[in-house]
């Protein structure tokens, strides 16, 4: 077993960064429908969360943003005439599709894919499945771009198995990272692969108020594909009940890294038979470690609007474990408190609190934790990641200065229509495809 590290690539926001109100289930985006957002501040935050991270010794990667607005999605669905007059006729005829097709969306990386290290996978490569995200159409139109994106960034087939999105059918609702976690006693030793799912077979309870985005169907093939050992993988429930108060990802309600996993007592409809399967198939030099915040400490509606378990667990290389948490677990008294008692517990390695400013994305409901993809790699692999997909402290400075040449600070609906956006976004990305010597990724590169 050679070293590995636990690498997080997040999502670099778009320049069409804005608050349409699409996910129902969402509590936050559905409560800032229609506010005027600043793409330039919410790249910045990223970019900002992104250098700290780099800054703490850790392997922090980024995805570059989509297109947008997608006006293939539009031509495809019957709009016609120049890219100025789809537009008009989009915003005149269906508002609707206009603000699906321009929502930055694809920032959220947790959704972008479910990520299997090689350790666990039994060919002995890290697999990627890209998230169909078919709940809801904005999300639905990021997984080819992503399958493209995540083959540019890793990209030798020796050591990467790249599987196509699954069939976009609500049975098959896959959401990605967001609701797969992974336990191990080090990152480059075989671990237990966590799925969970929002809706199961017929018996099983499902929530009544808002959708399930996930579905144990689309977690099964995900295991198959990623050729997990069936000992090792685990599908559990989540609580309906979590979901119709707006746990909308498992990572709304759960964190797991290494062998931690820090959850709410009412995450999961049997927390007994999950904790169980740990136990009995966890491997190693470390015993797993189960942090449950119970409900009287904390209920759904707190942890929802703080996004506590939205945060990041991560190990920098000089020990100890940190908790990555959204300003607003820090505004929040009894979140903060719960955190205080957390890092303070000798029960468990979380040593530390780092927050971080994230206001725009949050607005959206989407924490630290949405904003990253992880993938665990081995010294090979890690050599062979596209060298310009990590942040450095130059990558940094380079990229706040394209992001202040290119996005606008203010951005309501009736701009995503004006054909000057467009042009801006992409100039912004054919420039940034440049500066990261990605080739040609967008369609309006290609055709
Ligand atoms: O899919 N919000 C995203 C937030 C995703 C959060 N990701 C994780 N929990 N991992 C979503 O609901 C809102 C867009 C808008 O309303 O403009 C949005 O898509």
């Amino acid at each position: 077993m050679s070293t590995a590290i636990e690498a997080n690539f997040d999502g670099l926001v778009g320049p069409t960064h804005n608050y349409a109100g699409l996910s129902f289930g969402n509590v936050a985006s559905a409560r800032n429908a229609s506010a005027v957002s600043n793409p330039r501040e919410a790249a910045r935050q990223g970019l900002m969360k992104m250098r700290a991270l780099a800054d703490l010794g850790l392997a922090q990667g980024l995805l570059p943003p989509q297109e947008r607005p997608h006006l293939p999605t539009l031509r495809r669905l019957g709009f016609t005439g120049t890219d100025a007059q789809v537009l008009a006729k989009v915003r005149r005829d269906a508002p609707g599709l206009l603000a699906a097709v321009s929502s930055a969306s694809a920032m959220w990386a947790a959704n972008a894919a479910t990520v299997s290290p090689s350790a666990d996978c039994a060919d002995g490569r890290v697999h990627f499945t890209p998230a169909n995200l078919c709940a809801n159409l904005h999300r639905a139109i990021e997984a080819e771009t992503t399958a493209r994106i995540l083959k540019a960034i890793f990209p030798d087939p020796s050591l990467f198995a790249h599987h196509p999105p699954l069939p976009a059918t609500p049975a098959l609702g896959d959401e990605g990272a967001a609701n797969h976690t992974r336990l191990c006693a080090q990152y480059g030793a075989p671990g237990l692969e966590l799925f969970v799912y929002g809706r199961g077979g017929d018996a099983e309870p499902a929530p009544t108020r808002y959708p399930a985005r996930q579905t144990h169907a689309a977690s099964a093939a995900v295991a198959r594909l990623h050729e997990l050992s069936v000992p090792a993988t685990f599908f559990a429930q989540q609580r309906p009940e979590a979901i119709d108060r707006g746990v909308f990802h498992n990572d709304v309600i759960a964190v797991g890294n290494r062998e931690v996993l820090l959850y709410h007592e009412q995450a999961f409809v049997d927390p007994q038979a999950l904790r169980a399967w740990v136990c009995t198939h966890f491997h190693g030099d470390r015993r797993p470690v189960f942090v449950e915040i119970p409900a009287a400490e904390l209920d759904i509606d707190e942890v929802v609007s703080s996004y506590l378990f939205n945060s990041q667990l991560v190990c920098p290389p000089e020990g100890g474990m940190r908790l990555i948490v959204a300003r607003e677990c820090e505004e929040h008294p009894r979140v903060w408190a719960a955190i205080e008692r957390i890092v303070g517990d000798p029960a468990n390695p979380i040593d530390g609190v780092h927050v971080f400013d994230l206001r725009q994305s949050m607005n959206n409901g989407g924490g630290p934790a949405c904003l990253r993809l992880r993938v665990v790699l081995d010294e090979n692999e890690w050599a062979g990641v596209h060298p310009s997909a990590w942040m450095t402290p130059e990558r940094h400075a380079e990229l706040s200065a394209w992001v202040d040449g290119h996005y606008r600070d203010r951005l309501s609906f009736d701009d995503l229509a004006d054909p000057q956006l467009l042009e801006e976004s992409r100039t912004a990305l054919d420039r940034l495809t440049r500066l990261l010597k990605l080739g040609n990724l967008y369609d309006f590169q290609r055709n």
